[in-house]
């Protein structure tokens, strides 16, 4: 039977059934490996057994969301997706865009189309919230995405959130504490799903989500629930293809150099478009913080293979 792997951990993983049920199951060594790891979202091949359902293959995937772990190495967070929704809060824990441009570079790079979904827009009368005519202007009207406010807490934009991820696979990626369980129950209130209080100090969230979880909120509609992320590293994108991850700079007019890295060579365009505003500076200047980050870790990786040779 074909099923959907719903969370996957080191004892095996659960499987959600067409018919809406969930069961257990194992994943053999071999099949485990071939999969380089099964991930929440998966599409299997399943045989009930007689204590335990068995995964007999996993099918090749038709999307993933990477970025690159705090190891090194790439991960995948999520399988089978149509889209990524990164979900920020306004303010508790603060927004951060550079963190916002890490996902959906990655995202670009994995060709997954993405929304920015900010969360607690009840709170959006603070003096440390975060403006959202300045992002929508940002990250709309700069970039091309859709920009959806939302509160879980008063259900504001919750309609426009059912309507945008209708018929889609999605997942919501972000920091912990921006609300992505909130707004999963919000849009699913029957699910047994737990939320975690912020840090009173910080104001940050505390990791409540531990793993990824598929959700089937009817039709052909599912969300996939992530933890919260702490860094979200792009070291697997290769230098010459992050611009290509800037939506914006790729309606650009060609550099001087065909290779141009958009950094500090003679006659770039996108620098060109930095200066004179006519794309966001904060943008370019994320992309320029990528840039080294990726030239560090292939340095690092280089220099490593020298010394094993
Ligand atoms: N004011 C307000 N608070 C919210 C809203 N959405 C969530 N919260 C609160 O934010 C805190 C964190 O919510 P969670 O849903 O656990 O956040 P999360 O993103 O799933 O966090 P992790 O699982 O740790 O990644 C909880 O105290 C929620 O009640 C909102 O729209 N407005
Ligand atoms: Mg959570
Ligand atoms: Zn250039």
């Amino acid at each position: 039977m074909r099923a959907r792997i719903q969370s996957a951990g080191r004892r095996g993983v659960i499987l959600a059934l067409p018919g809406g049920e969930t069961v257990k199951a194992s994943v053999a060594g071999q099949v485990y490996l071939a999969a380089g790891g099964p991930v929440c979202g998966d599409v299997v091949e399943a045989v009930p057994g007689t204590h335990r359902w068995r995964v007999t293959k996993v099918l090749p995937r038709t999307s993933v969301l990477t970025r690159t772990s705090p190891l090194g190495k790439p991960q995948v967070l999520a399988a089978n997706v149509d889209r990524v929704l990164v979900v920020v809060s306004l303010c508790r824990p603060p927004l951060r865009t550079g963190f916002l441009d890490r996902v959906l570079a990655s995202a670009e790079y994995n060709r997954l189309g993405c929304a920015v979904i900010l969360n607690k827009s009840d709170l959006a009368g603070l003096p440390e919230a975060a403006d959202i005519p300045e992002l929508t202007s940002l990250y709309r009207d700069g970039a091309g995405y859709d920009v959806l406010p939302v509160s879980a807490e008063t259900g504001a934009g919750l309609p426009e959130l059912r309507e945008l991820i209708r018929g889609q696979s999605v997942v919501l990626t972000g920091p912990s504490g921006a609300g992505k369980t909130s707004l999963a129950l919000a849009l699913n209130p029957g699910l047994d799903l737990e939320v975690g209080a912020l840090n009173a100090v910080t104001s940050r969230g505390r990791h409540t989500t531990v793993a990824s979880r598929l959700l089937h909120l009817g039709g052909d509609t599912w969300l996939t629930d992530t933890p919260g992320l702490r860094a979200f590293s792009v070291d697997h994108i290769p230098q010459n293809r992050l611009g290509h991850c800037f939506p914006e700079f790729r309606s650009l007019g060609p550099c001087r150099f065909r290779d141009c890295l958009h950094d500090s060579e003679p006659e770039c365009e996108v620098r060109g478009a930095a200066d004179s505003g006519s794309i966001a500076a904060c943008r370019y200047e994320s992309y320029l913080k990528l840039l080294g980050e990726i030239r560090e870790a292939e340095q690092a990786r280089s220099r490593s293979g020298s010394a094993a040779e």
